[in-house]
C-alpha cells in the first residue's frame, strides 16, 4: 500500500448521481466532501498521478522561506505532495478553499499528517486572497470553477505574488478546438468513468450538474493567459485524455 492509498484508508464510495434526482447546480458540499477523493481519482484521469509530479515539481521552484499556496486545496492532497518532496525548505504552506465543508476536513487531515510544517488553512475565496513571497503556487482543477472572466485577473495576481523563478503549477480539464478532437476526447473520458464503475445515469447526471459550474478553457486560451499574465515560459508536462497540467514560470 502507498502512503497516498493509506492516507485514504477511510475512503468512501462516491454513489452521489446514482439515483435519478432532480438536476440541481454542483457544489462542494458535505455530501462531496465526504466521497471525493474517491470522487476525484474515479473521475480525473491521470489525477494521482499529477498530486504526486505536484511534489516533483514543487521541489524544482520551491526557494527556502517562501510561501508556497494551494489555491482550491479541498482535501490537501497537493500540499501533502509538496510537503513530502520539501521538508527541509522551512516552507509557508498556505492551502485556501471556499467550501467549509472541504476546509474543515482539509484542516484536521494536514494538521494529523504534517503536524511539523508551518501552515495556514484558509475559508476564502481566491479572488480577493492575497498572494505575497510565493515560490510555488498550484491551482490544481480549479481554474475551472472560477468565472471566465475573473480568470485573467487571478493569474496577473499569482504572477506578481511570485517570487522570481517561481511557478505556477495549473491543472485543468480541456475542451479541444476541432470538433472531432473534442469528442473523442470527451467520449474517451466517459469511457475511463465507466472503467472506474460510474453507471451512463452516473455520468450523464454528474455532467449536467456541472454544466454551468465547471467551464473549461482550451489548451490555447491557457497558454495565451498565463502569456498575458506574465508568465514567460510556459509548459505543458502532463495529458490524460481531456485532463492536462502547465507549469508556467516567473522569470
Ligand atoms: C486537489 N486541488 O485535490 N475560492 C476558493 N476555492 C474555490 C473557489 C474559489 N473561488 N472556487 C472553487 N473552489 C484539489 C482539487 S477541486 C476540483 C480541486 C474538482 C474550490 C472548490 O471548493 C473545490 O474544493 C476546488 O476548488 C476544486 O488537488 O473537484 O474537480
Amino acid at each position: 500500500m502507498t502512503k497516498d492509498s493509506k492516507l485514504d484508508d477511510k475512503r468512501v464510495e462516491d454513489t452521489l448521481f446514482a439515483e435519478a434526482q432532480p438536476l440541481v447546480d454542483f457544489a462542494f458540499d458535505d455530501a462531496v466532501a465526504d466521497v471525493f477523493p474517491d470522487m476525484i481519482r474515479r473521475s480525473v484521469p491521470g489525477y494521482e498521478t499529477v498530486i504526486s509530479m505536484l511534489g516533483v515539481l514543487a521541489r524544482e521552484y520551491a526557494q527556502a522561506h517562501s510561501n508556497v499556496y494551494d489555491l482550491g486545496c479541498s482535501l490537501g492532497a497537493a500540499t501533502l505532495a509538496m510537503h513530502r518532496q520539501t521538508r527541509e525548505l522551512s516552507l509557508n504552506h498556505i492551502c485556501v478553499d471556499n467550501s467549509e465543508s472541504m476546509i474543515r476536513r482539509c484542516r484536521s487531515r494536514l494538521q494529523r499528517h504534517m503536524p511539523e510544517a508551518a501552515l495556514e488553512v484558509l475559508c476564502e475565496d481566491i479572488e480577493t486572497l492575497a498572494i505575497r513571497n510565493a515560490s510555488v503556487v498550484t491551482l490544481n482543477f480549479t481554474l475551472q470553477f472560477i468565472a471566465p472572466e475573473a480568470r485573467l485577473k487571478l493569474l496577473s495576481k499569482i504572477h506578481q505574488g511570485l517570487r522570481p523563478g517561481g511557478a505556477l503549477i495549473l491543472s485543468e480539464k480541456l475542451v479541444f478546438e476541432r470538433d472531432s478532437e473534442n469528442q473523442n476526447q470527451l467520449n474517451w473520458h466517459h469511457a475511463f468513468k465507466r472503467a472506474n464503475g460510474y453507471s451512463d445515469l452516473e455520468i450523464s447526471q454528474k455532467r449536467a450538474a456541472l454544466e454551468n459550474v465547471l467551464i473549461p478553457d482550451s489548451r490555447e486560451q491557457h497558454v495565451e493567459r498565463l502569456s498575458q499574465a506574465g508568465f514567460c515560459e510556459i509548459v505543458q508536462w502532463f495529458q490524460a485524455f481531456n485532463f492536462a497540467s502547465f507549469v508556467a514560470i516567473k522569470k
